[in-house]
């Protein structure tokens, strides 16, 4: 396979363990060879968080409503990326009943006063769950409007007392491919992980999700908690947590370890950076029809619309270098 052709695999359709292997032969290659280095990809570290930037409680609460239409629950859990239950949209909610959501249990460590490995019950004890409707922007190109239930992450992490030296926060899906036959196939480097940096987990709008329209977390829609980062690509919503650990360095995560120079660390919504296959100017609500999969295209906005919430997190900021 070519170098080009390599490149134009559909990282969203990889299937097979021949395809992965060619893409970790190519990417390898690149890394190599320098001069061909992608932003991003660099190892320089990115610049420290602004030191002022804090908003206000009313600011805050205006990014937990929208006025738009909430995506129906049909669409909601059965349009589903869950790559541990299979890339099709429809498997997730087909294969995820093999996921045993109770007992759960979550553990917390790293960099905190008080680590603890402790049950989901425990973990958000003395949280009301809330409501708030947020917009997911899939990196793919659709989006959803939807109610989700949960608690705010800040409120969970700050009980751990994070130290000085967490600079990060990474997160891990559960591995056990019993569980989750996606694991089978090495579409991704399993466990999935993600991560955010200390003040973007502390920011007001990142949530940790046990429920959606009023009810328990569906297994396909990451049961029993997953993460939501409105402004960010959907990816970066790792479903069924079982570790949170505080880190002192920027955290592998998995889209950006399978394909580094489509996935950067940040990911943050933005119409002005586009992938390297395609444009992010414009997505596509899931329309909610019997007829019809996709409403008309509209403008993606920059930080998927909560700019004037989050903004603040990236002042002087290079966004295409650090996308
Ligand atoms: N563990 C895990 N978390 C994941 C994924 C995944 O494959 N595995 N897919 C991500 C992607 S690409 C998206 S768009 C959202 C989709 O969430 P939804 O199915 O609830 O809409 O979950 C994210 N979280
Ligand atoms: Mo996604």
């Amino acid at each position: 396979m070519s170098l080009r052709d390599a490149l134009r695999i559909p990282s969203f359709e990889i299937t097979d363990e021949a395809v992965y292997r060619d893409r970790r032969r190519v990417l390898a290659a690149l890394a190599a060879a320098p001069g061909l280095g992608l932003a991003g990809c660099s190892d320089a570290a990115p610049p420290p968080p602004p030191s002022k930037f804090v908003v206000s409680p009313e600011q805050a609460r205006s990014g937990f409503r929208t006025s738009e239409a909430p995506t129906r629950y049909e669409d909601i859990t059965t349009y589903n990326n869950f790559y541990e239950f299979g890339t099709g949209k429809g498997d997730p909610s087909r294969a995820a009943k093999t996921l045993r959501v109770k007992p759960w249990s979550v553990a917390v460590g790293g960099h905190c006063a008080k680590p603890g490995v402790m049950s989901l019950d425990d973990l958000i004890k003395g949280d009301t769950p809330e409501e708030r409707v947020y917009r997911l922007r899939c990196v793919e190109g659709w989006s959803m409007v939807i109610p989700w239930l949960g608690v705010p992450l800040a409120d969970v992490l700050k009980r751990f007392e994070p130290t000085s030296k967490a600079k990060y926060v990474a997160f891990t899906t559960l591995d056990d491919e019993k569980q989750m036959p996606g694991q089978g196939y090495r579409s991704l480097d399993w466990p999935y992980r993600e991560g955010l940096r200390i003040d973007e987990a502390m920011h007001p709008l990142a949530f940790l999700v046990t429920g959606l329209y009023g009810k328990a977390l569906p297994q396909q829609n990451g049961a029993p908690l997953r993460l939501v980062v409105p402004w960010k690509y959907g990816f970066k919503g790792i479903k069924s947590i079982v570790a949170i650990t505080f880190v002192e360095k920027m955290p592998f995560t998995s889209w950006n370890d399978s394909q580094p120079e489509e996935y950067g660390f940040f990911s943050n919504v933005n119409p002005n950076v586009d992938h390297p296959r395609w444009s992010q100017k414009t997505e596509r609500r899931i329309a909610g029809t019997q007829s019809k999969l996709f409403a008309e295209r509209i403008p993606t906005r920059l930080f998927n619309g909560y700019a004037d919430q989050v903004a603040g997190l990236y002042a002087g900021m290079n966004l295409r270098q650090w996308f």
